[in-house]
């Protein structure tokens, strides 16, 4: 037998600023399908998601709010974990960059990068968005303002330590180049690749007035950049450098961001895990973005959608289930909780509810053994969808898997099974039971609760990938509830 394989995947870290949005359960969910996948695949799996919970945003945030600043994340940290339970993600470890040990690791990465001679005192002399915590140029404003979130931006002029990132473009460019997925998906690399064969900046890694930070090693004047500390979590959550964890499951498999967080971790950490000596991730996966009626979620305009107050009227699977199917992985969607209602009424309860309903109900009435040629098995390609796991594309998985729904659909409809009898009935439900078995398994990535169902409902169980092959039913049917209920279009 070879060595289990693993599969380390990541979400970006959010700042606790606010309680957390369906842009970051997206993230989320992606994150525990792609998880809960390799799981199936028998594969050893580390889900690591946590908080950014240092840096000037989060310093005013917690003035604004009358509250010291742990105080502060303290409480916004508990609502991110609240919503996480509630949406049934699976993640295996949540790392806070406040953690005694991460701090300590962020420390120990920057004095070897020291060692290794890449880090100098200099100073700073430019402008700083604080919404994204970002060093911009004079050149890169857009009317004065920062670019990418259209907010005001600030004058900083200090002392600071800068990391030579100009060193290693020559490094990157060929990284990329030898390795395709590293810039997934790969539409999105020729942007990266163009604008570092630009050439890059020296990066400003301290502060010296932004005091809700990590203090940096060695001179107690200065403080860490939010961002250097906060990549460091992919590391120190594994207990680097000597802990087995970090043996066992680093480099990364896939760090999975929204595309506004690209540059980060396709071009910054990279360079900083060449000057640490460390192997890179193999891929870094930028998704698209969620607006909400057709308009940038924020909070002047009133727009922002709380997970936790669509779970008040649709269920975790439901809501799971939305995300995934209405935004290509990679490309932006719009929210709407009309188009949620109509999947739910539609997809779910019409394509898939019933389907289940149906065949439990005629299953748990016939009195034969459930035997018959296999017809149903070729309607499904599981090596597809792995493949499609493989890229990342859950989309693709989920459609093929939907179109199996499809094909059960009709063949209920075209044989009938309510009026056969005998051996024709046998093995019609023979079919149609098995099929459902290997649904329950393919759906349990992307509706776990659901999936749960539909094998308590077949008295089976859900075990691997290995189980997803037709064999003789053996479950032992029990009637259940339903899967979904109609719910009002608004
Ligand atoms: O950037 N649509 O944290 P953050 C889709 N702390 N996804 C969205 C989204 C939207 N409208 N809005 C947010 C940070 N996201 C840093 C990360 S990592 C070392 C540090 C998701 O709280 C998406 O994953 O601003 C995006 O990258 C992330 O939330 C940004 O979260």
């Amino acid at each position: 037998m070879g060595e289990r394989k693993k599969f380390y995947i990541t979400t970006p870290i959010f700042y606790v600023n606010d309680k957390p949005h369906i842009g970051h359960a997206y993230t989320m969910i992606v994150a525990d399908i792609l998880a809960r996948w390799h799981r199936l695949r028998g594969e050893d799996v580390f889900f690591l998601t946590g908080t950014d919970e240092h840096g000037e945003k989060i310093q005013k945030s917690a003035i604004a709010a009358g509250k010291t600043p742990q105080e502060f994340v303290d409480g916004i940290v508990d609502r991110f974990k609240a919503t996480w339970k509630a949406l049934n993600i699976s993640y295996d470890f949540f790392i806070r960059t406040t953690d005694e040990n991460h701090i300590e690791t962020v420390q120990k990465f920057i004095s070897l990068l020291q060692q290794k001679g890449d880090i100098y005192k200099g100073e700073y002399e430019g402008w700083y968005c604080v919404s994204d915590e970002t060093f911009l140029t004079e050149l890169e404003l857009v009317d004065g303002k920062c670019p990418y979130c259209g907010k005001p931006v600030e004058r900083v002029k200090e002392e600071s330590y800068f990391f030579r990132l100009s060193k290693y473009r020559e490094a990157l460019l060929d990284h990329y180049k030898e390795n395709r997925e590293f810039l997934s998906p790969s539409f999105r690399a020729q942007e990266i690749i163009n604008r570092v064969k630009e050439g890059l900046n020296d990066l400003s890694i301290s502060r010296t007035s932004v005091t809700w930070a990590v203090p940096f090693p060695g001179d107690n004047k200065h403080f860490v950049y939010v961002w250097l500390d906060a990549l460091v979590n992919y590391i120190s959550a594994l207990g680097w450098p000597e802990g087995e964890k970090f043996r066992e499951f680093w480099p990364a498999d896939v760090h999975l961001i929204g595309k506004e967080i690209n540059w980060f971790h396709s071009v910054i950490w990279p360079a900083l895990l060449m000057s640490a000596g460390l192997p890179l991730p193999r891929m870094v996966f930028s998704h698209g973005w969620w607006t909400v009626d057709g308009k940038k979620m924020s909070k002047s305009v009133g727009n922002v959608v709380d997970p936790m107050d669509l779970l008040s009227r649709y269920t975790d699977d439901e809501i799971r289930y939305f995300l995934i199917r209405s935004m290509p992985i990679g490309q932006d969607g719009d929210f709407s909780e009309k188009a949620l209602a109509e999947r739910v009424n539609g997809e779910l309860l019409a394509d898939l509810g019933n389907l289940v309903s149906r065949i439990i109900a005629i299953a748990d009435k016939a009195d034969v053994s459930f035997l018959g040629e296999n017809i149903l098995e070729k309607e499904i390609n599981i090596e597809k969808i792995d493949k499609a796991f493989e890229k990342v594309d859950i989309n693709a998985a989920l459609e093929e898997i939907w179109s199996f729904i499809r094909k059960m659909n009709k063949y209920v409809d075209s044989t009938q099974p309510w009026r056969l009898k005998g051996e024709e009935l046998s093995e019609v439900m023979y079919n149609l039971l098995e099929g459902l078995r290997v649904l329950s398994i393919l759906l349990y990535p992307f509706m776990p609760r659901t999936a749960e169902k539909i094998a308590s409902q077949l008295g089976t169980e859900i075990t691997s990938l290995d189980d997803c092959k037709f064999k003789p039913f053996n479950g032992k049917i029990r009637r259940g509830e339903h899967l979904f209920s109609l719910v009002k279009v608004p």
